[in-house]
């Protein structure tokens, strides 16, 4: 079962992430929990790249890097751990590049589509949780939480945006919700993550 969690920054993937991970391993369920950018050595190169607030990326160079990573985050480790039979849950992946890319950085969203299905040889997740809440709470969340954790502020370059970026992101995976309303789960993310996670639980069937 292939899984990813998508939302606006802030919006609390990783916290249910780590939720999620604990009913799979409480329910003795095998699985691969990963991300994008990052999730493979490739990407590990180039995740500094393409957050790091001092790169000066050209938006088309900006959209290959996240392709190439996930080109490779799939052959390498994401189409093996479904074809073993596990479960794959990823913080992020092909929605995330027409939601910022497209609706926010301006690019024709059919045109990532098949770009994304040309990367990934097709592979869609089954089920997509999308976390949405106001822009404001997110960037909120997330820099109170980088500032509790002393997190680098160099992985900032997405952070840095106008609100009006954060805002057509937003609106672009609800829209992409209502195109795809069988793979798509909306979360209201301004849920406690205990309740968030009574929800994602009953969406993805493990109740
Ligand atoms: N990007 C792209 O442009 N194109 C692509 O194709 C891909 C990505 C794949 C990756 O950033 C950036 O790359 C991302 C999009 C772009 N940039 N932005 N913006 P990242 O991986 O470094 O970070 P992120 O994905 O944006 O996630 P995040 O900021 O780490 O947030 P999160 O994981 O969604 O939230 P969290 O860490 O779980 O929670 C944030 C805080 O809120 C934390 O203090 C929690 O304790 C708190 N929290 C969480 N849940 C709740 C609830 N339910 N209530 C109250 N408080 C909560």
């Amino acid at each position: 079962m292939f899984v990813t969690l998508e939302g606006i920054e802030g919006a609390g993937k990783s916290t249910l992430m780590n939720l999620l991970v604990q009913e799979l391993e409480k329910r003795g369920l095998p699985f691969v929990r990963t991300r994008e950018p990052g999730g493979c050595g490739l990407g590990a190169r180039l995740r500094p790249l393409l957050l790091d607030v001092s790169s000066s990326l050209d938006s088309r160079a900006e959209l290959f890097l996240f392709l190439a990573d996930r080109a490779q985050h799939v052959a390498e480790i994401i189409r093996p751990a479904l074809e073993r039979g596990e479960w794959v849950l990823c913080d992020r992946y092909a929605d995330s590049t027409i939601a910022y890319q497209g609706y926010g950085r301006g690019m024709d969203a059919d045109r990532l589509q098949e770009l994304n299905d040309h990367a990934t040889g097709g592979l869609w997740p089954e089920r997509t949780l999308l976390l949405d809440l106001p822009v404001e709470e997110g960037l909120k969340r997330a820099r109170a939480r980088n500032g509790r954790e002393g997190l680098s502020t160099s992985e900032g370059r997405f952070e840095a945006e106008e609100l009006a970026f954060h805002q057509r992101i937003r609106q672009g995976f609800l829209a992409r919700a209502v195109r795809w309303p069988e793979r798509f789960c909306v979360l209201d993310a301004r849920r406690s993550p205990e309740e968030l996670l009574k929800a994602a639980v009953a969406a993805l069937n493990l109740d």
